[in-house]
């Protein structure tokens, strides 16, 4: 559950799983796409994550959803830098979710204190680049593609040996290109390119995963597989505001197994859920 370097000490050297609360400034996230398109009611929800137990506030600016066109660096830049600004003004902690480099770069000379990039670098050449020159934290996601070729790309021998591997081959893209691995946190990337039992395979495997060496991040928060699992009728996943409780169970387990964050849009009882498992761990 080692911190990667870079973060302030008081995130780094908690003794529990860190809660990253998910702010989504996008008219089209599959979970809460439009909420918070605009500036003040976005910066209100990222107060109120915090406030709610959120450690860090992931803003975004560009939805991941299956299918979702790419939109401009500018439009990007335009809907998250006033967000972050805003966010950093009232000392909340902020990360930034982006593939660019560009924004991820604005975002940080705004105060953002983490970079969180769905891509792990395979989308933008310049962010392994610039990440090399800066100190920040980063999280490497597994990817294989962009959201309107991602359903396709969800084809593996061995699910957990594939990731592995792929994930393997972005520590040495980022070794190679001067980045400090001790800065880097690992993510499987639930639902990108994964069906459900895919996306089960690799939380029943986190041991794999964390025997990569570096502290992993977990995004299961209203993904499509928890709705699947619960759906009434076969084919007929559960709503988005039904998965939160799912959710919760996910954030337990992986916290009991060890993870070092997760990724979550309701943040209480994922707060919660983290102090069951680290009382659960600590007892004698
Ligand atoms: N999932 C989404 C967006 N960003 N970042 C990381 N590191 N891990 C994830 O699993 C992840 C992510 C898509 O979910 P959302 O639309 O609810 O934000």
């Amino acid at each position: 559950m080692r911190a990667p370097r870079g973060l302030p000490r008081a995130i780094a050297e908690m003794d529990r799983t860190l809660v990253m609360g998910i702010l989504n400034v996008t008219p089209d996230s599959f979970s809460d796409g439009g909420r918070w398109a605009d500036t003040q009611s976005a910066i209100e929800r990222g107060r109120r994550l915090h406030v709610d137990g959120a450690d860090i506030v992931d803003v975004g600016g560009e939805s991941t959803r299956p299918g979702a066109e790419r939109i401009r660096a500018e439009e990007e830049i335009d809907r998250v830098l006033p967000v972050v600004r805003g966010l950093v003004d009232l000392g909340v902690p902020v990360s930034i979710d982006t593939m660019r480099a560009e924004v991820a770069e604005a975002c940080a000379a705004a105060g953002a204190m983490l970079v969180n990039d769905v891509s792990g670098g395979r989308a933008d050449p310049e962010m392994l680049p610039w990440l090399a020159r800066t100190s920040l934290p980063y999280i490497a996601m597994h990817w294989r593609g962009p959201s309107t070729v991602m359903e396709d790309l969800a084809t593996y021998d061995d699910v957990v040996v594939d990731v592995c591997a792929e994930l393997t081959a972005r520590l040495d893209a980022l070794s190679a290109a001067g980045v400090d691995l001790d800065r880097v946190v690992l993510d499987p990337g639930l639902g990108f390119a994964k069906r459900s039992p895919h996306n089960w395979a690799l939380l029943r495997d986190l041991a794999a995963l964390m025997a990569l060496g570096r502290p992993l991040l977990i995004g299961a928060s209203r993904k499509r597989f928890l709705g699947d699992l619960l759906a009434d009728v076969v084919g007929e996943p559960r709503p988005l505001d039904g998965r939160d409780a799912a959710g919760d169970a996910v954030t337990a387990l992986a916290s009991a197994a060890g993870v070092w964050g997760v990724r979550v849009h309701e943040v209480r009882a994922s707060r919660d859920a983290v102090l069951v498992a680290r009382a659960w761990r600590d007892s004698s």
